[in-house]
């Protein structure tokens, strides 16, 4: 995520901290860079020209120019700076528990708004909500089926009527929500090409029929300062109450989430990280200045470890950890862990202090597909006592994994040490930390 910006900050930063002592004239220099790295990753320039004013003027001041490691001062004036401009602490959606909710989507086509709708489904729903999707989405009959696949496939029950009009369906959609004892309906609204008249006219009617109590624009990140402006537009016409940014998985700049609540008062609440219904994140101003700045994002990361695993496999892990029972299947599912919590570069540009080395590492996830393809072709046997597998044995694997006897070697090789390391870190880290001493190991291999 925003890699471009966050190398520029970082040699901005590393420029600064070799200066050793701040003085005007490279505090000048410094805000000059940020101005430019801001402009160059799309960011609108009256944002920019606001935020190296404030910028300027706070690190003159004092309490950094003074402090005793200026450039550590400057680095965290940036980042607040950064966090403010996105809309400081995130928010905590509370929603009515004695009537049904209503949630509209609304932005333009191929922005993501269906697939919104089902990963907001899926995340209230794991917040104890019972969700309803309305397929308002009439123009394109694909569009209902889009959605009601969606909706099979997660279990959520989806309100379409390919005959009635959209405001017609969305109401229905919440007459059917409170008959069903849903306490949330998400309503799914067609995408057009550009503002037009008519497609603000149809979503006015749908918000005065429903009254929704979110009203959020989804915007396509990677179009950068072209979805800022337009949801400005959208927002004059409609109202919102927040913005998701989508694709924030793919290489967009920054522009469009670093500007995007200056430009329309509106803040971003969710980002799409993915095409999967599981890829939304609550967006964390903080957290994403962090993240930006190479400061890593060790909270989203644990978090989603969270998430990925569950406490009880956990325990029966950090047991078989301890006693030495740790089988190469225990090891697949553990790389099978990982992978469901995204790219294994994402997951180390979250460690603090790796954000800006992992571009050059080329992580690619080859030697996971690998490493997971060989010991798919084990026994269960084999897999449980890798010490039987022998010459012929590891030619039928190689043959079976489309790799190499030398792979297989390597594999084993490397299995051996995390087992003998694993052993003399869980008598360190005692019983809690064995689990994790294990996660650090995979990650590290
Ligand atoms: N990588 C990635 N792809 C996404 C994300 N969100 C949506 N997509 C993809 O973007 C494309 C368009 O998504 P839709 O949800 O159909 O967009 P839409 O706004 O409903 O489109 P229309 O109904 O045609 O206006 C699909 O191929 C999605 O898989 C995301 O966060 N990351
Ligand atoms: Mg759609």
């Amino acid at each position: 995520m925003f890699e471009d910006l966050a190398g520029k900050f970082d040699a901005i930063f590393k420029k600064l901290r070799g200066r050793g002592k701040l003085t005007a004239e490279n505090v000048s220099e410094a805000v000059r860079d940020v101005k430019r790295a801001l402009l160059e990753a799309d960011v609108n320039y009256k944002v920019v020209k606001k935020f190296a004013a404030v910028v300027q003027e706070k690190a003159m001041g004092s309490a950094v120019i003074d402090s005793i490691t200026p450039g550590q001062q400057f680095v965290k004036l940036v980042h607040d700076e950064l966090t403010a401009i996105m809309g400081g602490a995130a928010r905590a959606y509370k929603f009515h528990t004695n009537r049904v909710n209503v949630v509209v989507l609304a932005g333009l086509q191929g922005s993501g708004k269906t697939t919104a709708c089902a990963k907001l489904a899926l995340h209230f729903r794991k917040q104890g909500h019972r969700p309803l999707m309305a397929a308002c989405d009439t123009y394109r009959p694909a569009a209902v089926d889009q959605l009601e696949t969606l909706g099979r496939a997660l279990n959520i029950p989806v309100y379409a009527d390919r005959k009635a009009k959209p405001l017609a369906i969305a109401a229905a959609a919440v007459d059917e929500a409170r008959r069903g004892g849903q306490s949330l309906v998400i309503v799914d609204t067609a995408g057009r090409l550009h503002v037009d008249a008519g497609m603000m006219a149809e979503l006015k009617g749908i918000c005065a029929a429903v009254k929704p109590d979110e009203t959020f624009f989804v915007a396509d990140a990677m179009t950068g300062q072209d979805a800022v402006n337009v949801a400005a537009e959208f927002h004059r016409e409609v109202g919102f109450t927040g913005a998701i940014l989508t694709k924030m998985d793919g290489d967009a700049r920054g522009g469009a989430a670093l500007s995007i609540l200056d430009v329309t008062g509106v803040a971003v609440q969710f980002i799409g990280v993915g095409e999967k219904p599981d890829g939304l994140e609550l967006f964390h101003p903080e957290r994403m200045a962090s993240r930006i700045l190479g400061m890593g994002d060790i909270v989203s990361l644990v978090e989603r470890a969270q998430e990925a695993s569950d406490l009880e496999s956990s325990k029966k892990l950090e047991k078989k950890i301890r006693r030495n029972l740790f089988t190469l299947q225990d090891f697949l599912d553990q790389l099978r862990q990982i992978k469901k919590m995204g790219s294994l570069s994402d997951l180390l540009a979250m460690i603090p202090g790796m954000g800006n080395q992992v571009k050059d590492a080329q992580i690619d996830g080859t030697m996971m597909v690998k490493i997971e393809a060989i010991i798919c072709s084990m026994t269960p046997r084999e897999r449980d006592k890798p010490l039987i597998i022998d010459g012929s044995r590891k030619k039928r694997i190689a043959l079976g994994s489309g790799t190499t006897v030398q792979d297989i070697n390597k594999l084993l090789k490397q299995f051996d040490n995390m087992k003998t390391m694993m052993k003399r870190m869980t008598k360190i880290a005692g019983k809690r930390g064995a689990g994790a001493a294990m996660r650090n190991l995979t990650l590290k291999d």
